[in-house]
């Protein structure tokens, strides 16, 4: 897929952000931090108070939520305005049942010491037991209610708790499932609905307690999270979440760490950064970008924290474009194979189990 155009967020100059469909912002660029450990606290503080982030993407899996919390309470004490701010988090596998979605994104809160989050997703659409081992065994993998699930995402959003919901690593089969569930997605007609409803939208501002009815009650389903850089495109769901309007956010951009690919030092990547005169890290983000995407690159390095986001007021050309854009070795860093693969008992017995064979 080329779109080698920044898609400014409609309405607004500033290519700092994009419109949800909620009629919400999402900052475009924002703090990744699974395995940020004990530095997740400072790197949060350094992005927001040093770098000019906004957006700071969590998970209640990653184990740095308090960390994550202080980090924010300390820059909101810096004077940084809550609302100002979009934070992102993840209800993990273990409690993808209906009776158990309050509880954790209670808990979630109070570990990030905030009163309402800006995004909740589904992590993996995946339900295990409570303490399943990684791989689980056989009946750790529980039946997954998609729809109950939602119904209470969905309530969060009405009680304020949750400003947008959204989901990560679907696959088309189960997008189209959800998007068939969810009661507030507008399914029929999309274009006359949206553009009725954008018109009728803008009218309601001026009216703000009906306004916070239409963003917040009309519109709570925005945003979907899955992974993508040069080395996994991951072309066809990009395409199927902007046909039904639901934001994209990029994860691992920079390909990830630890067993990650190491996109920073690949030859194409280095050859459009030298030539830009950039950095790989930032050639790497400004491409997500210009795909239409919001991108979190994760750091606890304060230098590589302010390099990440030095990503507005230039552009990737349309040659490098396209050239970072044919990577032809594609592949998943994340398949989940570790997380979920039990390979004798199934019911995922291989990664391609878990992507409904779609690759
Ligand atoms: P990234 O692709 O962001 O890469 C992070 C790695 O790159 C770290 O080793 C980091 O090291 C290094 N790095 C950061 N900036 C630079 C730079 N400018 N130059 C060179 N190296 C750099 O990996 P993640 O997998 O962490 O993805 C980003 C975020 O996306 C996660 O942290 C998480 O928030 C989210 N995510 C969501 C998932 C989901 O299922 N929804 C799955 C995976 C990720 P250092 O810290 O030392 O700078
Ligand atoms: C196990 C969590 C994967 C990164 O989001
Ligand atoms: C863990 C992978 C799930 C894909 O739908």
């Amino acid at each position: 897929m080329a779109q080698a155009q920044l898609i400014p967020a409609q309405g607004q100059a500033d290519p700092r952000c994009f419109h949800l469909i909620s009629g919400h912002t999402i900052p475009s660029v924002g703090l990744g931090t699974w395995r940020s450990g004990s530095k997740a606290s400072d790197a949060v503080f350094t992005a927001i108070t040093e770098a000019g982030y906004r957006h700071v993407d969590t998970a209640a899996e990653y184990g740095v939520q308090e960390e994550v919390g202080h980090g924010l309470a300390a820059a909101m004490q810096a004077g940084i305005d809550r609302k100002d701010l979009f934070i992102t988090s993840k209800i993990w596998c273990s409690d993808l049942s209906p009776d158990r979605v309050r509880t954790a994104l209670k808990t979630t809160l109070q570990d990030l010491q905030l009163d309402y989050l800006d995004l909740y997703l589904i992590h993996w659409p995946i339900h295990l037991k409570g303490g399943a081992h990684k791989p689980p065994e056989a009946e750790e993998v529980q039946d997954f209610d998609m729809e109950g699930v939602w119904r209470e995402m969905e309530q969060l959003v009405k009680d304020g708790l949750v400003r947008d919901i959204g989901v990560c690593n679907f696959t088309l089969k189960k997008l189209d499932k959800l998007l068939r569930i969810a009661q507030t997605m507008p399914s029929v007609c999309q274009v006359c609905y949206l553009l009725f409803f954008y018109v009728f939208f803008r009218a309601l501002q001026v009216m703000k307690h009906l306004s916070y009815y239409w963003t917040n009650v009309m519109f709570p389903w925005a945003g979907a999270q899955m992974e993508m850089h040069p080395g996994w495109r991951n072309d066809k769901m990009l395409e199927a979440c902007k046909k039904n309007g639901i934001h994209v956010t990029a994860y691992s951009p920079l390909g990830s760490q630890d067993d990650g690919r190491d996109l920073i030092h690949d030859p194409t990547v280095t050859e459009v950064a030298n030539k830009l005169n950039k950095t790989p890290g930032q050639v790497l983000v400004r491409w997500a970008l210009q795909r239409g995407t919001s991108v979190i690159p994760k750091s606890t390095n304060a230098e590589r924290i302010k390099e990440n986001i030095q990503v507005f007021g230039w552009e990737i050309p349309e040659e490098e474009f396209r050239a970072l854009s044919s990577i032809r070795d594609q592949r998943r860093v994340l398949d989940g194979e570790d997380i979920f693969v039990n390979k004798t008992h199934g019911p995922y017995r291989c990664a391609a189990d878990l992507w409904d064979n779609e690759d």
